[in-house]
């Protein structure tokens, strides 16, 4: 039987870090290859440097590929050349080379951000409105439909999943709208202050990191002819506004004190469902989040004080 063997590219980043180590606990060490452009990583690679990506897949036989490289949602309106190159140059590339050397599965994250105004407000669902008003969001629609076209057309087993604000201790997230809800805990512990960039009562879909983790290993894990998206599943973990996370941090951290400041990524957080509904996303490959606020809160504190200490 041919064994995985995994490229995880952006491995150094918020999911990647956590996503390594988890496919090294299930695959073996030796099975995993962590790639990224910062030099701490194993392997040192430019994503949009195709021939080096190429190369990389064949000499290694690489039979999976996790393209986790991403500009996110607040630096894609700064940069709207360079997030469209590095979220859709990246997953073509990736996708050209899965198709050519015949690679078993692919997993590549979009996010809520496919959602624009149009889309409903509340239990934003599988199948609606999907216009995208950020370049971010424009990229990641992009590569869904990308993603759907490569599994219908040269029959490439890529997966995906729409990612919501995702919350972690191990790694910071960077330019983000979503970020606030990782700040927050820093700074909660470090000052037990903390200036917000959205409206108190701007609310988003988020998801703990362990609930993402084990998300995507559960998609990758699931039988072909189970799933019925190859565009990107919808998954929801909680729902909060930033009121609502500094209330449940005050539980924990009484003295603790939020002001607000909202900037432009007030608006682009405007732009995107509060809730989501994941019904296809359960039904196909089982779905279900283990953390609701309160919990995430909980842990999050605790793992920051225990590595702070
Ligand atoms: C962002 O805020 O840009 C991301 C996302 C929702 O995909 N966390």
């Amino acid at each position: 039987m041919k064994k995985d063997k995994i490229l995880v590219i952006g491995a150094c980043g918020q999911i990647g870090t956590e996503l390594v180590a988890a496919l090294r606990y299930q695959h073996g060490n030796d099975k995993v290859i962590a790639a990224d452009k910062a030099t701490e990583a194993d392997m040192v690679l430019d994503v949009l440097e195709h021939q080096a990506l190429e190369t990389a897949v064949k000499e290694n036989s690489v039979t999976q590929i996790y393209l986790l490289a991403a500009m996110l949602s607040a630096n894609g309106e700064q940069n709207a050349d360079g997030a469209w190159k590095l979220n859709v140059q990246s997953l073509l590339s990736v996708l050209k080379i899965a198709r050519e050397q015949k690679l078993d599965k692919v997993f590549w994250p979009s996010s809520i951000a496919v959602f624009g105004p149009g889309a409903p407000k509340y239990h934003c669902p599988q199948h609606t409105r999907i216009e995208p008003n950020t370049v971010y969001g424009i990229s990641k629609r992009a590569g869904e439909y990308w993603c759907n076209y490569y599994f219908e057309k040269h029959g490439v087993d890529v997966r995906s999943i729409r990612f919501p604000g995702l919350i972690s201790y191990t790694a910071p997230p960077g330019g983000g709208t979503t970020d606030y809800a990782v700040d927050i805990f820093h700074k909660a512990l470090e000052k037990q202050r903390y200036t917000c960039f959205l409206t108190e009562d701007n609310c988003l879909p988020m998801l703990y990191m362990p609930d993402a983790i084990r998300a995507t290993l559960q998609l990758m894990a699931t039988p072909a002819e189970q799933l019925t998206i190859r565009t990107s599943y919808n998954i929801a973990g909680m729902s909060f506004a930033p009121c609502d996370l500094a209330a449940a941090i005050k539980k924990h951290i009484p003295e603790f004190k939020i002001s607000y400041e909202p900037d432009y990524r007030n608006a682009i957080a405007n732009s995107w469902p509060a809730s989501i509904r994941d019904d296809q996303a359960r039904k196909d490959w089982g779905w279900e989040p283990q953390y609701d606020m309160a919990g995430m809160a909980k842990d999050m504190l605790e793992q920051l004080r225990r590595i702070k200490k």
